[in-house]
């Protein structure tokens, strides 16, 4: 059985955005798995793979780190599955994990930042505030007075996405496929972070994110 090493914060709480759209995948193409949960400081659980970040897929044979990869793996051994239905598909993907990690993932965190720590607990907190805090050189509520034109700049930078969803009814086409998966990690992100208005109720992206919420609950 595939193990998925994956995020977990108060409450086993799952909230990392790769680590969804590696599982939402798995569960749509119906591969069967279990996640381990790993809190930001048990870093002594990860240690055999020799970095620092999850996800994680563990097979019998071996692992493979990073979502990127692990979406790679799973079409090179279940090829049955054709989670890449073609080369644009993979092409089209690769450029989706590059916005989301490059660009869109930073806007959110602007959004969310000073949220996290609630739905940390133990010493995460603490590895929370100290990693970020360093990285952005300053408090983790620097953000707080830009969050309304975060969201308006979030809004417009998906606007591609959701020319996509009103003409095909999902980012791969009518059906949703692994380019949906890879872009509905952002969404849970601040879903399971934050009780923020991302998104307005009759955005059709908001929509296209209920229905796949359904399947990543199955
Ligand atoms: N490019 C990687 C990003 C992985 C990543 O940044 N993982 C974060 C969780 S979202 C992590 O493990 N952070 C642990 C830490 O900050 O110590 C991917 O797509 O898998």
């Amino acid at each position: 059985m595939l193990k998925l090493y994956d995020l977990s914060g108060k409450n086993d709480l799952r909230f990392s955005p790769p680590c969804w759209n590696v599982k939402l995948c798995l569960i749509q193409n119906n591969i069967e798995f279990i996640t381990i949960p790993v809190k930001f400081t048990d870093k002594n659980k990860i240690a055999f793979s020799k970095q620092k970040l999850v996800p994680i897929l563990d097979y019998k044979d071996g692992f493979v780190s990073d979502s990127w990869n692990i979406i790679n793996w799973l079409n090179e051994n279940y090829p049955e599955k054709k989670i890449f239905t073609n080369n644009t598909s993979r092409n089209f993907s690769y450029f989706l994990y590059h916005w989301t990690s490059r660009q869109l993932l930073p806007i959110l965190f602007k959004i969310i930042a000073h949220d996290i720590p609630n739905i940390l607990e133990g010493n995460d907190v603490e590895y929370y505030l100290k990693t970020r805090e360093e990285r952005i050189k300053g408090p983790i509520t620097k953000f707080v007075p830009f969050i309304s034109s975060s969201i308006e700049e979030f809004r417009k930078s998906i606007d591609p996405i959701r020319k996509i969803i009103i003409n095909n009814g999902f980012i791969s086409g009518e059906k949703p496929g692994v380019e949906d998966c890879i872009f509905f990690g952002n969404l849970k992100w601040v879903d399971v972070c934050s009780s923020c208005n991302l998104l307005e109720d009759e955005d059709p992206i908001y929509k296209w994110y209920n229905s796949l919420l359904k399947i990543s609950n199955q």
